[in-house]
């Protein structure tokens, strides 16, 4: 067998098997056919660490004035928000390495798949829409028909409609371009994305998606973890302290860019770095 073929065929089946033992094959189908997924709580586990990152976070936005801002930021429908958590706690680290969502990421993106974006969500009531979006702001349409970019939203309370929870328009990854202007706010093809504290909501960048406004009087609490491909520039920085490194094992420094050739001096890259490229241009698993 040529080696290129040969490297596709233990990808699939290395991915397969990934996929199989942490019952994420359903998920396959319904990113597939819907264009995202909703991962359940008993999948993901990490319970104790997603109660414990909910209280992290609306500590730290409350630490920040969200109280005195309503809970709003920037943008009409947004809700408060926290930037690059895993440099701000270390069960936002440990969330970052959890088993089903770095399966069905590097499914999606490749075993070389690195952090795009880290990010919180604390949201208040308000009777705005977030309108809608697809997450890959960075490509011009048309989209690619492969995954460059995933949000994984981890939701640390309960998502209802009333709760001004995400809303998804199913199969418009098929659409591959993002919505015109006028399409962006007409909610009437948005589907509310209602789970229980606990569960992972799977977005690929393609997919088109908002959120609701919030009737109820609680806080709606979410942790976002974004991973892309080798190419895509990451919005946050990959500038990690060697302390926060030397705690994680080999997952999280890959994820954290430290396996990438790219970023070299007069130097010249890291030759046995550099071969590694050559794999992910011919499996788009690896
Ligand atoms: O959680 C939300 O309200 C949606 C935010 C969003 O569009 C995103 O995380 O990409
Ligand atoms: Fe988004």
């Amino acid at each position: 067998m040529q080696a290129g073929i040969s490297e596709l065929v233990e990808d699939a089946a290395a991915h397969w098997d990934a996929l199989r033992s942490l019952h994420l094959t359903r998920n396959v189908a319904e990113l597939d056919v819907l264009g995202y997924t909703i991962i359940p709580p008993d999948v993901v586990g990490d319970a104790a660490l997603m109660t414990a990152a909910k209280s992290r976070i609306v500590a730290l936005a409350e630490a920040a004035g969200a109280v005195s801002k309503d809970f709003t930021t920037y943008q009409e429908g947004l809700s408060f928000e926290l930037y690059h958590l895993i440099k701000q706690g270390e069960v936002f680290e440990q969330l970052l390495v959890n088993p089903a969502i770095l399966a069905l990421g590097r499914y999606l993106l490749g075993n070389s798949m690195i952090l795009n974006n880290s990010l919180a969500y604390v949201k208040g009531p308000t009777d705005k829409y977030l309108r809608m979006h697809c997450d890959t702001l960075t490509v011009p349409d048309p989209l690619p028909e492969y995954r460059h970019l995933v949000n994984f939203t981890l939701v640390l309370t309960d998502y209802s409609r009333d709760g001004g929870c995400i809303g998804i328009v199913p199969g418009s990854h098929r659409y591959r371009r993002h919505p015109t202007a006028t399409e962006a706010v007409d909610y009437s093809y948005m589907h509310p994305i209602e789970c229980p504290a606990g569960s992972v909501i799977v977005i690929p960048g393609n997919t088109w998606h908002g959120a609701f406004p919030k009737k109820t009087k609680d806080l709606r609490v979410t942790l976002v973890q974004a991973y892309s491909r080798i190419y895509m520039a990451p919005s946050v920085t990959h500038d990690i302290s060697a302390e926060i490194l030397d705690r994680n094992g080999p997952d999280f420094a890959r994820i954290l860019g430290r396996d990438l050739w790219t970023g070299y001096d007069q130097k010249g890259p890291d030759l046995e770095k550099f071969a590694k490229t050559y794999r992910t241009q011919r499996s788009h698993l690896s």
